[in-house]
C-alpha cells in the first residue's frame, strides 16, 4: 500500500561539497515534508547491508567504500506521489543523464558520487526508512 513517504540520503559528496542546505531546500521547496532525519555515517557493515540487492554488481565495492567515506544525512519524506515524485526531482542516476534543474543535475559529480539516494518503490521506502529510524524518530 502506498505510505506517501520516501526514504532519501545526501551522500557523502553533497556533505564534502557544502550542498546540505542547497538540497534540502530544494527537496521542501518541492512540498517535501520531512519526517525523520539524521546526521550519520554509515559503518562498512551497513553501507552493505543497505546495497546488498547490488551485491552482485562491479560497481558494489566502489559503492560501499564511498558510502562509508563521511557522514550522510538521512531522512524520511512525505509528500503525495512521494517515491515517483522524487525520482523525478533527483534525476536519473548519471548526472550527464539527469534532466536539467534536477539536484542531481546541478549537484552530482559522477554516476557513482552522485548526490542524493532515492526509494525506487512504496516498499523500499518502507524497508529503508525502518533501516535507519525507530518509530520513535518519525514525526
Ligand atoms: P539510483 O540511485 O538512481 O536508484 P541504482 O542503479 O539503484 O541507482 O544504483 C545505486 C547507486 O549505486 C547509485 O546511486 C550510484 O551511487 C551507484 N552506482 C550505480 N551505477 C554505478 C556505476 O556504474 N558506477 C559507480 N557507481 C554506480
Ligand atoms: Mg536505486
Amino acid at each position: 500500500m502506498a505510505t506517501n513517504r520516501t526514504f532519501t540520503m545526501l551522500k557523502p559528496d553533497s556533505i564534502e561539497n557544502g550542498n546540505i542546505g542547497n538540497i534540502l531546500n530544494m527537496i521542501t521547496e518541492a512540498g517535501f515534508a520531512i519526517k525523520a532525519m539524521k546526521y550519520t555515517q554509515l559503518s562498512e557493515e551497513q553501507a552493505k547491508a543497505f546495497y546488498e540487492v547490488h551485491a552482485e554488481r562491479p560497481f558494489y565495492g566502489e559503492l560501499v567504500e564511498y558510502m562509508t567515506s563521511g557522514p550522510i544525512v538521512a531522512a524520511i519524506l512525505e509528500k503525495e506521489n512521494a517515491v515517483s515524485d522524487f525520482r523525478t526531482l533527483i534525476g536519473a542516476t548519471d548526472p550527464a543523464e539527469a534532466a536539467e534543474g534536477t539536484i542531481r543535475a546541478k549537484y552530482a559529480e559522477s554516476k557513482g558520487r552522485n548526490a542524493v539516494h532515492g526509494s525506487d518503490s512504496d516498499e523500499n521506502a518502507q524497508i529503508e526508512g525502518e533501516f535507519h529510524f525507530a518509530a520513535t524518530e518519525l514525526f
